[in-house]
């Protein structure tokens, strides 16, 4: 048990189980970010709905939501560390797991406040379906990430999160991972959007994505619709054509926008306080 508040022990804890040689890649690394991104990204700026205050993924209601399938590998990943510092709120605790996942990976340094609750407010809760369907296009892509308050650059540097982990047939349907290396955090992903051959391939369980073999490797990559969109889309391919080639602005940008994500329906005061955690009811403010 660590002083309530020691954020930095946490941070250890955390990135001492990154290596698992028996899961996926051998690494915790990209189910941790995914559970970050899920937890923060029902958020609907308009209602001022979801979001990583909560923690809602321990219910049924967004815990069983398909999009959210598999994600109780992090979670499961993550319990160690919430037995031995119990003062952390989950809320905090599935953010903060991204964030070290992502420096532990090679990735650039993320700014990450806690003070995030795990009271849930009925009146907050997001419906199902507020994730974005791998099988869509560009228009999906902007309905669901400009409700949540971000622009196309940002849509663009975010999905470079594709650079990590992989698909799981039983999870999302679709199978394989974006890059070669998938527990390095670079900007792969782009590189290869622009220079491979995308063909469309339907699975045996019918579900469309596109490949490619990389013939270094003679393994064979894969794509989301969703990720071959951005190469199709003007104003996308833009920035997609940006992160390819400079590395240090994606580092950048990624690092901006992954802390955007997270802070999504937190309210802070002046000194970084949240002010609409329910410290009472199960929060706790840093
Ligand atoms: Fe993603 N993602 N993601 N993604 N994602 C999947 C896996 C990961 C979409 C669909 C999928 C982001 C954006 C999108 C990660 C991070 C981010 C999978 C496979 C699908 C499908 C799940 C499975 O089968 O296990 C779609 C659509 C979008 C639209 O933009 C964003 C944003 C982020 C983070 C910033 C990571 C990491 C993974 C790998 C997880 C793993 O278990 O290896």
């Amino acid at each position: 048990m660590s002083k309530k508040g020691d954020f930095e022990a946490v941070r250890k804890d955390i990135a001492k189980l990154m290596h698992q040689p028996e899961y996926d890649d051998g690494s915790a690394g990209p189910v941790l970010v995914r559970l970050a991104w899920h937890s923060s990204g029902t958020y609907d700026a308009e209602t001022d709905t979801g979001g990583s205050n909560g923690a809602g993924m321990r219910y049924e209601a967004e815990g069983g939501d398909p999009a959210n399938a598999g994600l109780q590998h992090a979670r499961v990943f993550l319990e160690p560390v919430k037995e031995k510092h119990s003062w952390i709120t989950y809320a905090d605790l599935w953010t903060l797991g991204g964030i070290v996942a992502i420096k532990e990976m090679g990735g650039p340094e993320i700014p990450w406040k806690g003070g995030r609750t795990d009271y849930v407010d009925d009146s907050k809760l997001p419906p199902r379906g507020r994730l974005p369907d791998g099988a869509q296009g560009s228009d999906h892509l902007r309905f669901v990430f400009y409700r949540m308050g971000f622009n196309d650059q940002e849509i663009v540097a975010l999905s470079g999160a594709h650079n990590l982990g992989r698909c799981h047939s039983d999870r999302s349907g679709f199978e394989g991972a974006w890059v070669n290396n998938p527990t390095r955090f670079s900007n792969q992903y782009f590189r290869l959007l622009l220079s491979l051959q995308w063909r469309k391939k339907k699975l045996p369980n019918g579900v469309e994505q596109y490949v490619n073999y990389d013939e270094d490797s003679e393994a064979e990559l894969m794509m989301l619709p969703t990720d071959i969109a951005l190469t199709q889309d003007k104003s996308f391919r833009t920035w997609v054509e940006l992160y390819a080639r400079d590395k240090e602005r994606f580092f950048e940008d990624f690092s901006k926008v992954f802390s955007k994500l997270v802070e999504l329906g937190i309210v802070r005061d002046e000194d970084g306080k949240v002010t609409n955690a329910d410290n009472e009811r199960g929060g706790y403010h840093a």
